[in-house]
């Protein structure tokens, strides 16, 4: 009797012991890619700090739900509909131009999404007087028919323009001290945004835009432009060769970009993408830029080349071209079909402080 008895136990065990094993795999499997971000969670930055802020986004990107009744043209992978530009990047990121995308079926995958975007804008002294224009051609053209929530900073908020916004759109004014450094403006602004996505933003918002006020809209910018880590590119320099880009060339900096190294220009007056992701690049650049600043050392285009080194690590997921931001004293060129978004022309000694 006690012989059978301690057979069948050890059979149990026998049994029981792989059974935990595999359950304790299974658990140990569950919890690291609940840790590495599976359901949004912190992912280790490839460059720079790591962020110490827990999102839970639902990563809508990853699920693109069309309607069964929208009817479009239909989509050829052999005939482009622009031959004249590169639409993709060698990482096989879209690089958006006018006529690769169709901004209905794109709309009508986004619209039942619920989706929010968060763009914010600095108008420090006397760049107060870009905000009427800025936010009134928003309205008519930056997501349309989206969810939009508008962060004005300014040391100067009775100046801030009261703008009629359509339903679903809001704006709020923060208020910032003033300055009269550039370089205090700038550094500042990647902090400002750091601090309004952990403290406002998070899980409130799904998209963030940071955008120069000294700019216009023309033409659409819409869900076309949503990605995870979104880039423009500078008009500038997009035809040059990079040997000639103006980044950070001094090894010294945390923003140096070595001479055979980089993809595109980008610029620093656009960039967007997912809370995390500009949670990641602003906190990232901002604690470079003081590294450099500790020493000393000023990069080349301050945040932009911050941004720039960024962006070579950690590469964007959607490229917008220079339709994107484009600047009013430079002729159009023939590749860029429409210009949504540019740069006014300014009278620097009028409106900059001296520095
Ligand atoms: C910019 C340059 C020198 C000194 C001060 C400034 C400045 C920038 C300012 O006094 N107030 C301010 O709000 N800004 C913000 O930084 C604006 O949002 C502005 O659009 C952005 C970038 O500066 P920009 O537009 O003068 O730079 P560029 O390269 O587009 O000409
Ligand atoms: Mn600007």
């Amino acid at each position: 009797m006690s012989f059978k008895m301690h057979l069948l136990t050890s059979r149990t065990v026998a049994v029981i012991l792989p059974v935990l094993l595999l359950l304790g795999m299974l658990y140990s499997y569950i919890w690291r890619h609940y840790r590495d971000g599976i359901f949004g969670q912190e992912v280790r930055p490839a460059d720079g700090s790591s962020s110490r802020v827990d999102f839970t986004i639902v990563n809508h990107w990853f699920h693109l739900v069309a309607s069964d009744y929208l009817e479009y043209q239909q989509p050829s992978i052999v005939q482009g509909s622009r031959t004249d530009v590169v639409t993709v990047t060698p990482w096989l990121a879209p690089i958006v131009w006018e006529g690769t995308y169709n901004p209905e079926l794109l709309d009508s995958i986004y619209r039942p999404q619920n989706i929010s975007i968060a763009a914010t804008v600095f108008a420090v002294g006397k760049y107060t007087k870009f905000l009427r224009d800025f936010l009134e051609t928003a309205e008519q053209h930056f997501f349309v028919g989206f969810k939009v929530h508008v962060y004005v900073f300014t040391d100067r908020p009775k100046e801030v323009h009261q703008v009629k916004m359509a339903s679903g759109r809001q704006l709020t004014v923060v208020p910032v001290p003033g300055s009269n450094r550039w370089q205090e403006i700038s550094a500042r602004r990647m902090e400002l945004i750091q601090t309004l996505i952990e403290e406002k933003l998070q899980n409130h918002m799904d998209y963030i835009f940071c955008l120069d006020v000294d700019s216009k809209f023309h033409g659409r910018w819409g869900t076309e432009s949503l990605g995870a880590l979104v880039a423009v590119i500078h008009p500038g320099y997009y035809r040059d060769d990079r040997s000639k880009f103006p980044y950070e060339r001094r090894p010294e900096s945390t923003a140096y970009v070595a001479p055979r190294k980089g993809d595109f220009y980008y610029c620093g007056g656009a960039f967007g993408g997912l809370l995390q992701e500009v949670h990641r690049l602003a906190n990232t650049c901002r604690t470079n830029f003081e590294a450099d600043a500790k020493k000393g050392i000023e990069a080349a285009w301050q945040e932009e080349s911050h941004l720039n080194r960024y962006m070579l690590i950690n590469k964007p997921t959607k490229v917008l071209s220079p339709e994107y931001l484009w600047q009013d004293f430079k002729p159009r060129n023939p590749e860029v079909r429409i210009i949504r978004f540019s740069g006014v022309i300014k009278n620097y000694a009028d409106i900059r402080p001296n520095v």
